[in-house]
């Protein structure tokens, strides 16, 4: 599993070296990309980076929204982003079912 670096988005040509590794690295290494959207920054750059990273990747993608602990309607969220889940690795609500769900993706795909 590899945890990359917070991307921002911007065209590739702007980005710096590690968020262009961690693309590349994406790109090269991943079987399923888990994208994290957080419900206080930008939508529609998060929704723009999501569709830029889908197009470019070509791989299944799970998007899940964090910092639920936060949030007064955590399925409101899951709505704005087009996201499977809320989650909240503070207090570890869903936690555990986002970790199935991986494994359920990753047993789906044919190695
Ligand atoms: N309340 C709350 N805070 C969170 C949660 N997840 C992350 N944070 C806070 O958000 C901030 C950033 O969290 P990180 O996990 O470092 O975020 P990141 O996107 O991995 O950041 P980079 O690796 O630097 O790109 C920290 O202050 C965390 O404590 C959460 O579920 N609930
Ligand atoms: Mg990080």
């Amino acid at each position: 599993m590899i945890d990359t670096p917070g991307i921002l988005d911007r065209p590739v040509e702007k980005m710096k070296p590690e968020e262009k590794e961690a693309v590349l690295s994406m790109k090269y290494l991943a079987d399923l990309v888990v994208f994290l959207a957080d419900p206080f920054q930008d939508e529609a750059s998060q929704l723009s980076l999501l569709n830029y990273l889908k197009g470019t990747l070509h791989k299944p993608f799970l998007v899940v929204v964090g910092k639920a602990d936060l949030l007064e309607d955590p399925e409101k969220e899951v709505e704005r982003f087009g996201a499977e889940l809320c989650v909240s690795p503070l207090t570890g609500y869903n936690v555990e079912e986002l970790r199935n769900r991986i494994i359920k993706e990753l047993e789906g795909i044919k190695w």
